[in-house]
């Protein structure tokens, strides 16, 4: 594969900062010499900036940092869609997760295949500028790339994931706001619970098989607090009955075995809240699982139903 590496130090999408250390503790934890390793080639194009862009009204007092998270997603979507139209599979090192507002619209306005996003996540990130309550647009880019009402001020979107392209795995925090819309979409969503009763790889092998029945992109949203925060401590919003660090890797390695992914985003890593720099390794460790790194080489089960 042809990577391209994105430092994207957004810390516009909520109240606690540090994300904006993100880009370069993966770059001290050598994310391109362990993709290099796996034969790929990698190319760092450094750290992006926002678009400077005025500040837009919002009729929802609660929303803050609003023209700055604009700014970054209009120049996250355009990093997005030059990289996917040169060939290349970008890797948006993160900032927080409102970096995916530009990152998802961008790839899937790059090429006509039909854009699937698998979004590995404690939070269901469904809220709009209209109902969220912290105000924190980390939590909005699920409701955005789908093209809902609600993001006045915001590019519109070219092309809309389409509800049933989205998977969520993770879910062990969800606003009552979010619960109701969630329900009433066609957005497929696996909380811890069905996790621990079926096992993680069932659910994921079930949409990455539609992923590839369809011929679709496959964007992965990877955010540090999937993983339990015994693992993966450098999140400012850590909830417990996570992901264990092997659930992680299964997830990496069947994505690998599917060859489907197209792009991928590594977000909330808050480097300030990290030991020793080992959330930053494990989200490495993670990214080169999911581009091909492996224990044995063995035959691998097909993805197609
Ligand atoms: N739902 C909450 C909010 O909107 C939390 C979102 N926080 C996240 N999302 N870390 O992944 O504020
Ligand atoms: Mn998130
Ligand atoms: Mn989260
Ligand atoms: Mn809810």
């Amino acid at each position: 594969m042809d990577i391209e590496l994105i430092g994207a130090p957004v810390d516009s999408g909520k109240k606690g900062k540090g994300c904006l250390m993100g880009p370069d503790a993966y770059r001290t934890a050598n994310l391109a010499r362990a993709l290099r390793r796996l034969g790929h080639s990698v190319t760092d194009v450094g750290n992006l900036t926002p678009d400077m862009v005025a500040d837009p009204d919002c009729a929802n007092p609660a929303v803050h940092s609003l023209a700055e998270t604009i700014g970054w997603t209009q120049s996250l979507h355009r990093a997005g869609r030059n990289a996917m139209q040169a060939g290349r599979l970008p890797i948006f090192l993160g900032g927080d997760h409102s970096l995916s507002l530009g990152s998802v619209t961008g790839v899937a306005a790059a090429t006509d295949k039909p854009q699937f996003v698998l979004w590995l996540d404690a939070h269901s990130d469904f809220h709009t500028l209209m109902t969220t309550e912290s105000g924190n647009l980390h939590g909005t880019p699920l409701a955005y790339i789908t093209g809902r009402d609600g993001f006045e001020g915001f590019p519109t979107v070219p092309n809309p994931v389409p509800e049933q392209n989205i998977c969520i795995i993770g879910l062990r925090s969800v606003d009552e706001a979010e619960r109701s819309m969630l329900e009433d979409s066609d957005i497929r969503y696996h909380d811890m619970r069905e996790i621990d009763e079926n096992g993680i790889s069932v659910l994921l092998r079930r949409f990455l098989s539609d992923v590839a029945d369809a011929g679709g992109n496959l964007h992965v949203s990877l955010d540090v607090d999937f993983l339990d925060p015994s693992a993966a401590p450098a999140v400012g919003t850590t909830v417990p009955g996570g992901a264990t660090v092997r659930e992680g890797h299964l997830c990496m390695e069947l994505i690998a075995d599917s060859g489907l992914m197209t792009s991928l985003d590594l977000v909330e890593l808050n480097p300030f809240l990290d030991e020793r720099g080992r959330t930053a390794q494990l989200m490495v460790d993670l990214a080169a699982s999911a581009l091909g790194r492996r224990v044995f080489d063995r035959p691998t089960r097909a993805y197609s139903s």
